[in-house]
């Protein structure tokens, strides 16, 4: 090679290293996938995650820059913009049916992860690496087996799923029923018995997904919009509980979609 080190270095200089191309793309993306799930899947913005989807483009734009410390910030906001708050992304990632905020969760998740990997390679390289602007070799192989198991997640969980398979229509009306209608359940109490298997049919009338959850009796029946499904569940104890909708509910609070499941002796 006879290319002249002083040309090198200058080109060193106006180009950014692949890795923090990787780094900086996996940001950006979290950000526009977080964008789109709150515009057009949630049609809500959650105040905490504008912040931190604020906060991850400024680091994004750390990482545009040459600082010695961008890697090793990058991968601490990764870690640190969602481990203190796992519950919502465990609940998303935990209920398919929901495909469109699913597959926003994983695809965020996943553009996380490469930022870590880009970042944590940046790292552990060195600048030496991050000056000739290469990325290691494996990092391809790695970005396409992860985009293929996000690929098939998404495909699994975008498979309609018929919440009353294998119960006729006929067995199905005769059932004691709890409908949701604008965003609320039609009985603020259902009754029953210890050790006595309720079955419930669940019409849901809103344009809406919504949930039948009942934690103390692992009860968290999907109710797809427009359509009906059933709940099937054995109460171990009496006492008083709480049903409610996990996406549109404040459990500990009471309010949004939540009633009284009394179960008598
Ligand atoms: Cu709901």
């Amino acid at each position: 090679m006879s290319t002249p080190l002083a040309v090198t270095r200058m080109q060193a200089r106006r180009r950014l290293p692949t890795l923090r191309k990787v780094m900086i793309a996996g940001l950006v993306g979290n950000v526009l996938v977080n964008t789109v799930l709150q515009g057009l899947i949630l049609r809500t913005l959650i105040p905490p995650l504008v912040i931190i989807l604020a906060l991850t483009l400024v680091v994004a734009g750390i990482c545009a820059t040459r600082w010695h410390w961008a890697p090793h910030l990058a991968v601490f906001w990764c870690v640190l913009s969602v481990v203190p708050g796992l519950e919502p992304y465990y609940i998303n990632l935990t209920h398919p049916a929901e495909t469109g905020t699913f597959i926003a969760t994983l695809l965020g998740l996943a553009l996380l992860l490469v930022t870590v990997v880009a970042g944590g390679a940046a790292i552990i390289y060195g600048d030496r690496q991050v000056a000739e602007g290469r990325a290691p070799r494996w990092l391809g192989g790695f970005l396409i087996g992860l985009a293929t198991f996000g690929l098939g997640a998404s495909l699994v969980a975008a498979i309609p799923q018929d919440a009353a398979a294998g119960v006729s229509s006929d067995a199905l009306s005769t059932l004691p029923a709890l409908t949701t209608k604008d965003f609320t359940f039609d009985q603020p109490e259902i009754r029953a018995k210890v050790g006595e298997t309720v079955a419930l049919r669940l019409d849901n009338a809103d344009t809406s997904m919504h949930y039948l959850d009942i934690d103390e009796f692992n009860v968290h029946a999907p109710m797809p919009s427009g359509k009906r499904s059933i709940a099937l569940f054995k109460p171990t104890q009496a006492g008083t509980f709480t049903f409610y909708c996990h996406p549109h509910a404040d459990k500990a609070a009471g309010t949004g979609m939540v009633g009284r499941l009394i179960v008598e002796p």
